[in-house]
């Protein structure tokens, strides 16, 4: 995987009918040419006010065209110190080209000089706006200037009406029935405050996990200060009391924030509470708790997070109190899609129905590749639950979804939602490329926010199929072929066969790579390498299937013995990692498995090293963070949980219980990057419709939603302007108009959602206990229609078992019956096996055997990992 960084992304572009609305509503405070060169007769006096420039980039003299934005229909560039594009003939409305700057801050009752020189060839009257960037685009200066061949200069004033972050300045070129040439140089809009530089509030130097520490868990804390030696350090209970103090440990400076640092470790005070503080040199953290409760709503909320992504589907008010709203993208004007969706021009010639599915982040794209390790990381938090032994139980109505009370867990519900999008992303049989997926579908030209996806006018396009695209549809295919077979066999079976096709279509075309530069309306997703992409789907494929074809490629991928775990974690681009855990963590008879799950292990050691290197308790510490840096540490963490869940040895999941700490607060901004967790929590995420900064009538992102994070790149206008220079922790601005360090995605909550689920299932923090049995399990015989399997259990404790409860879980959808010795029931791919009342009583040293037919499952039927005994994991 390698991903450009510095793009900047054009965020908005205004639509015909929003901006035909804007021009029959508003009227100009003021737009009174003041041409130099006389071209429209006007004098030539220079404008009035003097303040600060507001533009940024208007005289083009590097030669670079960011942060100006243009519709699709046109290309512009900066070549010679100016700015000019080729406009093309035949369109009808002013607004049908468009070339603006957005986030322009306006100051109410402020006056402005807005000016530029201008030349058009042949000669054209344009038009120039500064305006409100969304519905109704109202102007506050709307000029019609005159532009000749010969370049002349134009200003004009006006004065503010009202005060906004984010105003825009646009040239309306559109309208022409021949084509023409445009060129504008010297942009300039003066007047207004100064910009206040920007200083984040990071409170108490004192930083904590606010959301909360497991009691029997590690506890740690970072302190910032001057102090070289080790420091006096207080814990205070709710009521104020000390219930325990000690001293710090220095840790130098950090190079992630530039402080210099103490850690804490209070971990020996184990006694539940809430409203705790910690206080050292002088400064009192923000309160937390020590309970595990939080991380119980934790994990529904992160997962509840989906039902509100979703597209084509109107959001129940009654299910989200405060986020009910209209089906988005169903065909019903103004949207035009996306049950009947074009490609773009040339990609292909049928329309496609790729409704549904949930809207990738802040935006209203759908991207398969994104949309992959998204649905993925939620089944694996499923299918953790049938093969870890800290795992609670993920079941039926536990989200308020629609789907609730349908008998199947609402977390296969929730995936099964974008699922059902990738499946209808696969060329069609019969047409070129059949069985590959289209990389993507969005909007032809970005969108202004707040934009509710009901409002969202854009005309929608299929992009052309990459093979990235259909790798992860045959991953995603293949798990839920297996996941879903005890619920819904025909749905897994179209999975498998979805799966099957995108494989060999895939081998068939394996290198079509997502262009960098087709980020006009949507995000690129571009990958150039997708090794990964083959290595990942060969694992699912395998896992589900058992067969040879799968096996021989994951084991001659180089991807299978790579160093994967690496300083970057991984993400959307680099997924070797997705199925190097599934073949580390569910049942397969892959042979040199015990080196995969060592490879996991491997990892985690260096990420627990890692974890224990940082004054801040994070495993991520590249020179640089990356866009969406918070997942990148989420997945890490994934890594550790699953190094966990391999070897039970507690030092792992404690990598993980510290680890969240830099997520939930105890970092440089001092400040948790999830909504509605923690004293002081992220709650501007850039989004369409959760834009409560830019419109009070609408909402926040729901709780449970996790920001972006510092990004070093400083990829959009906000973040550019206002953390200029920063440190990497530093790097970020809980502001709705920074999409680079602040969007919600669905795949930053899928491992948030996966984390806290790992979190929830260790209850208070004390070590799982270690279980006394030994159970032998072996299929015997596997024919077509079914198999037959004797399992023993071995009592290897000192006292008599007297009673038992065994529970395990089939990779599918294997289905038991004729039990023998043993009562027999089974709850989705789930069984428990209890003992009769002759075989209730195993002494110590003693065995028991017990067995039964099964019938069912398409493909592979391993022996499970994970089987427990009276609650106890066995060996
Ligand atoms: O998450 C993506 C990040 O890894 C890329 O560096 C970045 C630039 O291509 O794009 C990010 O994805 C955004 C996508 O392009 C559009 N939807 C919102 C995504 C999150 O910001």
């Amino acid at each position: 995987m390698i991903r450009p960084f510095r793009r900047w992304t054009a965020s908005l572009a205004v639509t015909a009918a929003a901006t035909l609305a804007a021009s029959l509503l508003s009227a100009p405070a003021e737009a009174r040419d003041t041409t130099a060169a006389g071209a429209a007769g006007a004098s030539a006096t220079a404008a009035e006010p003097e303040g600060p420039e507001q533009i940024r980039n208007g005289t083009f003299d590097d030669g670079v065209t960011t942060p100006w934005w243009h519709t699709a229909n046109i290309a512009f560039d900066a070549a010679d110190g100016r700015l000019c594009a080729d406009i093309p003939g035949g369109t009808i409305n002013p607004w049908d080209v468009i070339i603006g700057q957005d986030d322009i801050p306006l100051v109410q009752d402020e006056t402005y000089a807005f000016a530029f020189s201008g030349a058009a060839d042949p000669s054209r009257v344009v038009r120039a706006l500064v305006q409100l960037p969304v519905d109704p685009y109202t102007a506050y200066l709307a000029a019609n200037p005159q532009l000749t061949p010969e370049t002349t200069s134009h200003s004009f004033t006006f004065t503010s009406p009202v005060s906004l972050p984010n105003g825009q300045v646009v040239f309306q070129l559109g309208g022409s029935a021949t084509p023409w040439r445009f060129c504008v140089d010297d942009i300039s809009l003066r007047g207004g405050a100064e910009p206040e530089e920007y200083e984040p509030d990071t409170g108490p130097r004192v930083r904590v996990n606010q959301v909360a520490y497991l009691p029997k868990g590690p506890k740690d804390a970072t302190v910032v200060t001057d102090a070289e030696a080790a420091l006096p350090w207080q814990l205070k209970n709710a009521g104020g009391t000390v219930v325990a103090s000690g001293t710090s440990t220095p840790r130098g400076l950090d190079a992630s924030s530039g402080q210099n640092v103490h850690s804490i470790d209070f971990g020996s005070y184990t006694t539940a509470g809430t409203g705790y503080t910690l206080t050292a040199d002088g400064e009192t953290s923000r309160p937390f708790d020590i309970s595990p409760a939080a991380y119980q709503t934790l994990r529904t909320d992160a997962l509840k997070f989906y039902y509100t992504q979703r597209s084509g589907v109107a959001i129940r008010d009654d299910l989200r109190p405060g986020y009910g709203r209209p089906a988005g993208h169903v065909g019903v004007a103004p949207n035009q899609g996306d049950t009947d969706v074009p490609c773009q021009p040339g990609v292909c010639d049928y329309r496609l129905d790729v409704s549904g599915g949930w809207y990738d982040a802040g935006d209203h794209g759908k991207y398969v590749v994104n949309g992959g390790i998204s649905v993925a990381q939620l089944m694996s938090e499923f299918e953790r639950t049938k093969n870890a032994a800290t795992a609670a139980p993920l079941g039926d109505g536990m989200l308020a979804l629609p789907e609730s009370g349908n008998g199947v867990p609402d977390i296969l519900d929730e995936a099964r939602w974008e699922q059902e999008f990738l499946l209808k992303m696969q060329v069609p049989a019969g047409k070129p490329y059949a069985g590959m997926a289209h990389h993507k579908i969005h909007d032809q030209n970005w969108t202004g926010l707040p934009l509710m996806p009901h409002l969202d006018p854009q005309k929608r396009e299929l992009h052309p199929v990459s093979t990235a695209a259909t790798l992860n549809l045959a991953a995603t295919a293949a798990q839920a072929a297996r996941l879903y077979a005890p619920y819904d066999a025909a749905f897994a079976a179209a999975n498998l066969s979805a799966a099957r096709r995108a494989w060999a279509a895939a081998k068939a075309n394996p290198a079509i790579l997502a262009s960098p530069s087709d980020a006009t309306g949507g995000g690129a997703y571009n990958d150039d390498n997708v090794a990964d992409e083959f290595y990942w789907a060969a694992a699912e494929l395998f896992i589900t299937t058992g067969e040879r074809e799968f096996k021989d490629y994951v084991l001659a991928s180089p991807q299978h013995t790579a160093d994967i775990f690496g300083e970057r974690g991984f993400d959307w681009g680099s997924v070797a990692a997705l199925g190097r855990l599934d073949l580390a963590t569910v049942p397969n008879d892959l042979p040199g498995r015990a080196d995969v799950r060592a490879s996991v292990v491997e990892g985690a050691d260096a990420y627990l090293a890692a974890v224990e290197a940082h004054p801040y308790g994070t495993p991520y510490n590249p020179a640089q963070y990356d866009w969406g840096s918070n997942n990148l540490v989420l997945n890490m963490m994934v890594v550790m949980a699953s190094a966990y869940d391999i070897t039970g040895t507690p030092k792992y999941r404690n990598g993980v219980l510290e680890g969240i700490g830099y997520i939930f607060g105890r970092n440089a901004l001092n400040q948790s990057y999830v909504t509605g967790y923690g004293e002081v929590a992220s709650r501007n995420q850039h989004s369409r419709w959760y834009a409560n900064q830019l419109d009070p009538a609408l909402p926040n992102p729901p709780a449970g939603t996790l920001a972006g994070g510092p990004n070093s790149f400083l990829q959009d206008p906000t973040a550019a302007e206002k953390l200029q220079g920063c440190r990497p922790q530093f790097c970020y601005i809980d502001d709705i108009e920074s999409w680079s360090t602040n969007e919600l995605t669905i795949n930053w909550n899928s491992p948030l959602a996966w984390i806290s689920a790992f979190v929830a299932g260790q209850g208070d923090g004390t070590a799982r206990a270690a279980g006394r049995c030994d159970v032998t399990y072996t299929t015997h015989g596997q024919w077509p229609s079914g198999f037959t399997t004797q399992v023993t259990i071995k009592n290897t404790g000192t006292t008599a078992i007297n009673g038992w409860s065994l529970v395990w879980s089939f990779l599918g959808g294997q289905k038991t019956e004729a039990p023998w010795n043993v009562s027999l029931s089974q709850s989705g791919a789930t069984v428990t096996a209890k003992n009769l009342s002759h075989n209730a009583r195993i002494q110590p040293g003693s065995s028991i055997t017990f067995g039964f037919n099964g019938k069912g499952g398409v493909g592979a039927n391993p022996a499970p990992d994970l089987i427990t005994l009276n609650g106890a994991a066995c060996a």
